[in-house]
């Protein structure tokens, strides 16, 4: 099975992270990103969308971070992808969740737009508007998480044990470190992260990503 990816992507760290994790075998396969190698054959062939992450085992290729968290944890028959219905479209119902409210306002209206010179709105005016806007939705799904998603007693999303919508939910809310975003206004938010960091593989699989963080350090950013 391959796993096309890079190590620093926001959806191909669920997946990295996942793998690592629960011991699943699988072949890592850089695409480039900074050098447009997912605009070109033969990757723009693997995923007509042009993006990372795109799976293939055997001849079944799959894309969508989300899609493929749930295959892969099917295919290893994984209990971080419950079986039981109920438990099960609650994982779903988070990951969707994620992947919509939280993904829409955190990565591509506050944190892209600032760290991606091609997310950047061309119109100063625009850019600190749409990062204005994108900020209060943030902090309006930041405290839906803290108050009602987590609430005060859970380790993890469904409780005391972690499903692949930890994993896929992690890495977005992460993303607030590269622009040293501060959670101490939502604690259960703070200590779920806590408890997602303290994982055996979190430190390796987000190097990239930290690295990248670190070489913005002096740089200064619209933050919640
Ligand atoms: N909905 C897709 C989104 C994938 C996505 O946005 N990937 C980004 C990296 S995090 C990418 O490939 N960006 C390349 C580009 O925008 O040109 C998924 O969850 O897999």
């Amino acid at each position: 099975m391959k796993i096309y990816y890079h190590p620093a992507s926001t959806t191909s760290r669920p997946i990295a992270l996942f793998a690592a994790e629960q011991g699943l075998d699988a072949q890592f396969v850089v695409v480039d990103l900074f050098t447009g190698e997912h605009l070109q054959e033969p990757y723009a062939g693997i995923n007509p969308s042009q993006l990372v992450p795109a799976m293939e085992d055997g001849d079944f290729r799959l894309t969508e971070s989300s899609a493929i968290l749930k295959y892969l944890a099917d295919k290893i028959d994984s209990p971080t992808y419950p079986k039981d219905l109920k438990q099960r479209a609650r994982v779903n119902e988070l990951m969707d969740w994620f992947n919509t409210q939280f993904c829409r306002e955190m990565a591509y209206g506050l944190v892209y737009p600032q760290i991606f010179p091609n997310h950047k709105r061309e119109d100063d005016k625009v850019q600190a508007s749409t990062l204005a806007r994108a900020r209060e939705g943030t902090k309006k799904w930041l405290k839906v998480l803290d108050a009602s998603l987590l609430g005060p007693n859970k380790a993890f999303l469904t409780g005391d044990k972690i499903t692949i919508a930890d994993y896929f939910g992690a890495a977005f809310v992460g993303l607030g470190d590269v622009t040293r975003c501060n959670y101490s206004a939502y604690p259960n938010v703070s200590r779920w992260m806590n408890n997602m960091k303290s994982l055996k593989n979190w430190k390796k699989v987000n190097e990239a990503i930290d690295g990248f963080a670190a070489s913005l350090k002096d740089k200064s950013f619209e933050v919640v």
